[in-house]
């Protein structure tokens, strides 16, 4: 007997349902409008997604459509993490060389002594071309952003905290966001559009408190002034906050998202609850209990038939 393929058309038809239209994914998350050229064995440098501050040596594993799986050199297949061709988070290698960054070289090598053109040498691989990495369009304008500077910001592994935060790293228009006395782990990119940062003193303005950092002797009583004075630091000007409208997704509509427990999979989903800047993901056909929330310019939610275009596999509706 032939296997009908599942269709979007006919599924939502069918079940009576809506697609999220294509305005209102963001462009990481629309058609690409290149290929993904990126081959297994190519080496490149990028974030480690667990150590956000971290740019690593990596390779490519698996290529699937328009995503990778990248391996971080000389460390457990356990950390391998998937992203979409198209991702600021990785670069050339050489770029970490070039804009003073430090790389963490693979494990074993010790920091000064990792040589990109003798590596590949040794590991017989070759370096991913410049030309498959998405080169930043928005000609980037001097930010008010600056490496050093203080802010207050959503700690988004405790999303209930606002937390004392320095501005830690700068890349494009992006900034890494420090959680000042924590570890790197809480660490995350974001640009000045982002809901999840505030200029110093919305805590106060907005009756919420403010989280101080690790470690501080009166944690109930934080003074910025006294704060931005002991460390010698300033904070972020607040003119340079300007936080992006919320999205656009409603209840019930569909679209293609990564399962986030076996991220090299792409499931038939629904949007089954909304914040300003959250949507509630729900895999069609499982138990609601797999339901989760996420960021609605999460790199992984895809408008339909994006699979279907990159050359992925798209799982349909368990029934
Ligand atoms: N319960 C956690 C909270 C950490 C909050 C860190 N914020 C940047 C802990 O104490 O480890």
């Amino acid at each position: 007997s032939k296997k009908k393929t599942w269709s979007w058309d006919q599924y939502l038809d069918e079940e009576k349902a809506v697609a999220a239209p294509v305005r209102a994914f963001t462009e990481y998350q629309s058609f690409p409008c290149n290929k993904n050229g990126f081959k297994v064995g190519m080496r490149l440098e990028g974030i480690d997604p667990l150590h956000p501050s971290m740019f690593c040596v990596l390779s490519v594993a698996e290529v699937i459509g328009y995503r990778l799986r990248l391996h971080i050199d000389g460390y457990s297949e356990c950390y391998d993490f998937w992203v979409n061709a198209d991702s600021p988070d990785i670069r050339p290698a050489g770029w970490c060389e070039m804009t003073g960054h430090k790389l963490h070289p693979p494990k074993g090598f010790k920091e000064h002594e990792f040589n990109w053109a003798k590596y590949q040498e040794a590991c017989n691989a070759q370096a991913a071309p410049k030309n498959l990495f998405k080169t930043p369009n928005n000609t980037v304008t001097a930010s008010k952003f600056q490496v050093g500077m203080k802010l207050e910001a959503v700690d988004r592994k405790n999303p209930c905290l606002v937390c004392v935060a320095t501005v830690a790293d700068i890349v494009d228009n992006r900034f890494l966001v420090h959680f000042d006395n924590w570890d790197d782990t809480y660490d995350y990119w974001c640009d000045a559009t982002s809901p999840h940062i505030h200029p110093v003193g919305w805590c106060q303005g907005h009756g919420r408190p403010l989280t101080a950092p690790q470690g501080h002797p009166n944690p109930e009583n934080f003074l910025w002034e006294e704060y931005l004075k002991d460390t010698g630091s300033t904070a972020v000007p607040s003119q340079a906050f300007c936080m992006r409208a919320s999205h656009r997704f409603q209840v019930n509509m569909k679209l293609e998202a990564v399962d986030r427990r076996n991220p090299m999979l792409i499931r038939v989903a629904t949007i089954v609850d909304t914040e300003d800047y959250r949507v509630k993901i729900h895999f069609d056909g499982w138990h609601d209990k797999f339901d989760f929330w996420v960021d609605s310019d999460l790199p992984d939610l895809h408008p339909i038939g994006w699979c279907a275009r990159t050359g992925h596999p798209v799982e349909p509706p368990l029934r």
